[in-house]
C-alpha cells in the first residue's frame, strides 16, 4: 500500500508516492509540474484551478500505474488564501503574496498597533505579505471579494475543500497568518478587530495528523479512483520540511532551501520575547506541538527571477549551467544583502542587483557568472549571519547545519554554506517537504508514534551528503566585507 504526498512550492509542485518496507521509506515521484503565477492587469495571482488539475493528474497517474493509494495530503507555501462565498464557490483567484497590494500596509498598521503588541499575541515575524496585511489591504481597498466572503481557506485548505467538500483550517498554516494566538490556542480577537474581519470567516482548526475528510464521490467517480481519506499534515511546506530533517537529537539547526531559505531551530514553546522581536524571528506551528523558531531569508528566488529574465531575453540556462558559470567566475567580486526589500518583488532583478552594488560602492557584476556568484556567495554569508542569531535567540550552540529542499542540488551553495558558517553541512533529503508530508500521514495511521521515531527512519532511508568547511580564512575575510557592505551588525 502506498500513500500520496503533494508538495506545492512557489516554483513547482510534485506528487510523491511513499511506501514503507522493512522500516525504510521508498519514494517515487509520479508527477511534477511548474507553478506559474499569472499577472492579470495589476494583480499577480495563483493559477489555483491549474494546481487542482495537477492534483487530479497525480491521482490518475497513480491509478494508471496500478498503485493502490491509501491516503493523500497536500502541503504548500504559506500565508496565501482563497475566499469562498456562501454558495460554496471560490471568489476570484488567490492573490500571490508578492502582489503589490500590500505595499505600505504593514507600516501603516504598525502606526496603530505597536510591533510588540502584534508579536506578543502571535509570535510571528513581520513580513509585509503576511495574511494579516493581505486581508487589511483587501479591507482598505473595499474589495468586493472580501465583502462577499463567508469563509477563508489557505491554499492547501482550499485544494482539500475541492477534493472533500470540507472547509477546515490547518494549524501550521494558520499560525503564519499573524492572526493566531498560539498561547491562547485561538484566533486573536484584538487583531481580527484591528483588521476589521469577523471570526466567522474561519473554520475549525485541524492539527497535523488528523483526518480532514474523504474524496467526494463526484471526484472519485470522475477519476475512477476509490474515495480515500485526505489527511491534514503540516500543510505549511516549511512545517513539513522541518518534520523531515533527519536529526537524531533535539537541538538542531536547519535550512530549508528552495524558493525561500528558512533557517532556524525547532522549539517546544514559542519564543516570544524582546530579542526574538528585535531580531524579527518567527514561531510557526509545527508537527507534534512543536514550533519553528526561524527567520526567512530571500533564498533562491533571486536566482529564479534572474533565470526567468534571461529566458525572456531569449537565453535559457538550466540551474546546473548557472551553478557552473558561478563556479568559473572570480570569487567575491561583490555582495548583496539578499533580504533587502529591493529583491522581494518580481522583475528587473539584474538592474536591482547592479543598483545595490553601485550604491554600496562596489563594482556591479555584469557577466551572468559574476551575477550568479554574487547571489550564491551572498546567500551563504547571510546564512552565517542568521545562524549566529538563531544560536543567540534560542540560547543554543549548533555543531552543524541540516539542509533540506530542492536547493541542496546546488552543491556549490552547500559547500559555500559550510565554508561560510565554518561548520559541517548535512544535506538531505532534497524532497524534505514531501517526505515530511508522508511521515505525518503515517503518524495519522499510528505507523510512527512520534516525530523522532519518524526522523530516525528518514535518516536510515535517505543519503545525507556531508560538506566540511574549507578555505576558512578567505571566507572569514569575505564575511567581514559582507557585514561592512550590507551594514548588518552582529547582535552582542
Ligand atoms: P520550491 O519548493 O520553493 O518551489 P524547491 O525546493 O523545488 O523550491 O527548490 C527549487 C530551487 O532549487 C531552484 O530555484 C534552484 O535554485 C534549485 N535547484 C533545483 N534543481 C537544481 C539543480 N539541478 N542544480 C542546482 N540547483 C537546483
Ligand atoms: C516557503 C514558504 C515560507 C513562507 C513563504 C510564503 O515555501 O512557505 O515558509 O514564509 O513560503
Amino acid at each position: 500500500m502506498s500513500i500520496l504526498a503533494y508538495d506545492l512550492g512557489a516554483s513547482s509542485g510534485r506528487a510523491l508516492l511513499g511506501r514503507l518496507t522493512d522500516n525504510k521509506i521508498e519514494t517515487q515521484e509520479i508527477h511534477r509540474f511548474s507553478n506559474d503565477p499569472v499577472q492579470v492587469g495589476s494583480r499577480l495571482q495563483w493559477d489555483i484551478l491549474r494546481l487542482y488539475h495537477e492534483i487530479k493528474q497525480g491521482l490518475l497517474k497513480a491509478k494508471h500505474q496500478g498503485v493502490q493509494v491509501q491516503s493523500m495530503a497536500i502541503d504548500s507555501w504559506a500565508v496565501d488564501f482563497g475566499l469562498v462565498a456562501g454558495n460554496g464557490e471560490l471568489l476570484g483567484n488567490p492573490y500571490h503574496y508578492r502582489d503589490l497590494h500590500t505595499e505600505g500596509i504593514m507600516e501603516n498598521m504598525m502606526k496603530e498597533l505597536s510591533p510588540s503588541y502584534i508579536f506578543e499575541r502571535t509570535g510571528i515575524q513581520f513580513l509585509p505579505f503576511n495574511t494579516i496585511y493581505q486581508l487589511k489591504a483587501l479591507k482598505e481597498a473595499g474589495s468586493p471579494l472580501l465583502q462577499q466572503a463567508e469563509r477563508f481557506l489557505m491554499i492547501p485548505d482550499l485544494l482539500r475543500y475541492f477534493l472533500t467538500g470540507e472547509m477546515l483550517n490547518e494549524f501550521s498554516n494558520v499560525t503564519t497568518t499573524q492572526l493566531y494566538n498560539p498561547l491562547r490556542g485561538q484566533w486573536d480577537q484584538d487583531l481580527l478587530r484591528a483588521v476589521g474581519i469577523s471570526e466567522g470567516l474561519f473554520g475549525q482548526i485541524v492539527h497535523p495528523g488528523a483526518c480532514a475528510g474523504q474524496l467526494l464521490n463526484s471526484v472519485s467517480s470522475e477519476l475512477g479512483v476509490p474515495s480515500i481519506p485526505v489527511i491534514a499534515v503540516a500543510e505549511h511546506d516549511t512545517g513539513s520540511a522541518v518534520a523531515a530533517v533527519p536529526a537524531l537529537q533535539k537541538s538542531f539547526a536547519y535550512l530549508s532551501c528552495g524558493t525561500w531559505s528558512l533557517m532556524g531551530t525547532e522549539v517546544d514553546e514559542p519564543v516570544i520575547n524582546e530579542l526574538a522581536l528585535k531580531l524579527n524571528f518567527t514561531n510557526e506551528g509545527g508537527v507534534g506541538h512543536t514550533f519553528r523558531l526561524l527567520k526567512n531569508i530571500m533564498g533562491l528566488w533571486i536566482l529564479q527571477e534572474l533565470r526567468r529574465e534571461w529566458e525572456r531575453a531569449g537565453v535559457t540556462y538550466s540551474f546546473p549551467e548557472l551553478v557552473k558559470l558561478a563556479e568559473e567566475a572570480p570569487a567575491f567580486g561583490s555582495c548583496i544583502d539578499p533580504d533587502d526589500p529591493l529583491f522581494l518583488h518580481a522583475g528587473d532583478m539584474l538592474p536591482r542587483i547592479q543598483q545595490y552594488c553601485r550604491q554600496t560602492g562596489q563594482k556591479a557584476p555584469e557577466q551572468p557568472g559574476e551575477v550568479v556568484r554574487c547571489i550564491l556567495e551572498s546567500l551563504a554569508l547571510k546564512y552565517r549571519y542568521v545562524l549566529k542569531l538563531t544560536e543567540q535567540v534560542s540560547s543554543q550552540q549548533f555543531n552543524g547545519l541540516h539542509m533540506v529542499g530542492g536547493g541542496i542540488q546546488n552543491l556549490l551553495l552547500c559547500q559555500w554554506t559550510a565554508n561560510a558558517i565554518g561548520k559541517p553541512v548535512w544535506a538531505g533529503p532534497a524532497e524534505g517537504s514531501a517526505i515530511g508530508n508522508l511521515i505525518v500521514q503515517w503518524m495519522a495511521q499510528d505507523v510512527f508514534s512520534s516525530i523522532w521515531e519518524a526522523r530516525k527512519v528518514i535518516a536510515d532511508s535517505f543519503p545525507v551528503t556531508v560538506y566540511e568547511p574549507e578555505q576558512q580564512e578567505i571566507w572569514n575575510e569575505a564575511y567581514g566585507r559582507f557585514l561592512h557592505v550590507t551594514g548588518l551588525t552582529e547582535y552582542r
